[in-house]
């Protein structure tokens, strides 16, 4: 059962105690024994990014169960290093979720590519928060960490998912991991994609069920042209193999947030090295090379934001996302970006501080719907995010004032998994796993902010 929490009713203290409770149930009750499911029935399976959101909350709640959570994460990784978007529960029904395994096939037509012959997983990837997972899932208990040699035996998977980043996403050629379909970095139906995915012929209509719209609102999905679109693309992929050499991408976009993340993973990876004695310099090498090419590559002086680059006309979108402003996160910006990027979000397109969290997508643009998936709503991961990035800039205020609605929202939806910016209503589903996870970790507080 869905719990709500007011504030308000409560006061504070006994507010924070409750969901805190309440964010520690929905954990439980989405733990298949392996992992956690983002949602029990809208998303019955392991999601990449889910995971490494889950286990930094379940590190407070039992630092080994967050191992698990990346461990068998990882245990699905392809021999070529990507990390499959989705790892599929065999023992889910095959309708219970589509793209099921029987469209993506990854046993057989993955294999050329790497993938293992169980469990099935999906071709795509999703933003490689995972180093960062991992790094602060062994601080929270590194004796615990030592002792089952968690870093030691995650390093080598976590190298070779970002050398299969560097290696083989670098479509553009300058630096950057480009995606190569919507899903891949999380923000699925972003206005930020929608020329570029225009020109992707959809699939026929009535090729494929879509088992979304049984558990949510259609008004606070994709649409089913989207949806088509979607189909289309990663059937190509599967259809080449999933190989990024002979594939022809229809879709090729270099994104603000997906680079953002593995930078931020970079460092955390030369922290993982250096704490089990490997050489910390490659990852601290790709982290300052890819910081240098997302400022020449995807810097939009004009917007104050970073914004997406479209590989097939070379230029950037003109369109302001969340994950334009995730880039806060990185260290070693200009702080003259780092300033203008904080006066983008405290302005009128996020109004960070008067509305709830951060919008996905710019309040003032033309696509702006408060309801649709990620063409408006704040989301509780990019609200997180950018909490990290305030602090790392030193915008403390607005980061504790950050927390506190993230808190606050959670609590009075029932963990939902998005919300209307402007009155913070619940959309999506409830119980949703990285609202929970990432609620537990700011009611915890971070051992890492000391630092
Ligand atoms: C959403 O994406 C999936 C496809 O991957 C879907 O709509 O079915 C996104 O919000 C994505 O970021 C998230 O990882 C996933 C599971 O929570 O759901």
């Amino acid at each position: 059962m869905t719990v709500l929490l007011d504030p308000a009713q409560h006061g504070p203290g006994r507010h924070h105690r409750s969901l805190r409770a309440a964010a520690v149930r929905v954990l439980l009750g989405n733990w298949t024994g392996n992992a956690t499911v983002p949602s029990r029935s809208l998303y019955p399976h392991q999601w990449s990014w889910d995971s490494a959101f889950i286990a930094i909350g379940l590190r407070h709640l039992s630092p080994r169960r967050a191992q698990r959570e990346l461990e068998s994460l990882l245990s699905a990784q392809w021999a070529d290093g990507r990390v499959p978007h989705i790892v599929f529960n065999p023992a889910v029904p095959c309708g219970a979720y589509f793209p099921s395994p029987d469209f993506w096939r990854s046993s057989t037509a993955g294999r050329p590519a790497g993938a293992p012959s169980a469990p099935e997983t999906s071709g795509i990837v999703q933003p490689p928060v995972h180093a960062l997972a991992a790094w602060l899932v062994h601080r929270a208990d590194p004796a615990e960490s030592g002792r089952r040699r968690f870093l030691a035996r995650l390093h080598p998977g976590l190298d070779a998912w970002h050398r299969y980043l560097t290696a083989h996403r670098d479509l553009g050629g300058r630096g950057l991991a480009a995606i190569v379909h919507p899903w891949e970095p999380g923000l699925d139906n972003s206005p930020a994609w929608d020329t570029a995915l225009r020109r992707v012929p959809p699939a026929p209509a009535g090729s494929f069920r879509r088992a979304d719209l049984d558990h949510s609102a259609a008004s606070d999905r994709p649409t089913d042209l989207d949806y088509a679109r979607y189909v289309r693309l990663a059937a190509d992929y599967r259809d080449a193999g999933y190989d990024d050499a002979r594939a022809r991408f229809a879709f090729a976009v270099e994104d603000p947030g997906f680079n953002a993340l593995l930078i931020a993973s970079e460092y955390a990876l030369a922290d993982i090295a250096e704490a089990i004695g490997a050489d910390p310099a490659p990852a601290r090498a790709r982290a300052v090379r890819r910081t240098a090419a997302l400022t020449d590559r995807l810097w939009d002086e004009e917007r104050g934001i970073f914004t997406a680059r479209d590989l097939h006309d070379d230029r950037l979108v003109p369109v302001r996302g969340v994950g334009g402003l995730l880039p806060l996160m990185v260290p070693g910006l200009p702080r003259r970006i780092t300033d203008a990027l904080l006066r983008t979000a405290a302005g009128d397109h996020f109004r960070l501080g008067e509305v709830h969290m951060v919008p996905s997508y710019d309040l003032t643009g033309p696509e702006f719907d408060p309801s649709r998936y990620w063409r408006g709503p704040s989301w509780f991961n990019t609200a997180w995010l950018i909490h990290r990035g305030l602090l790392a800039c030193g915008a403390v205020d607005e980061a504790d004032r950050l927390r506190e609605g993230i808190l606050r929202d959670a609590g009075a939806t029932g963990f939902a998994e998005y919300v209307d910016p402007h009155n913070g209503a619940g959309r999506g589903i409830r119980d949703f796993s990285w609202t929970a996870g990432l609620a537990l970790d700011l009611l915890c507080g971070h051992p890492e902010r000391a630092r």
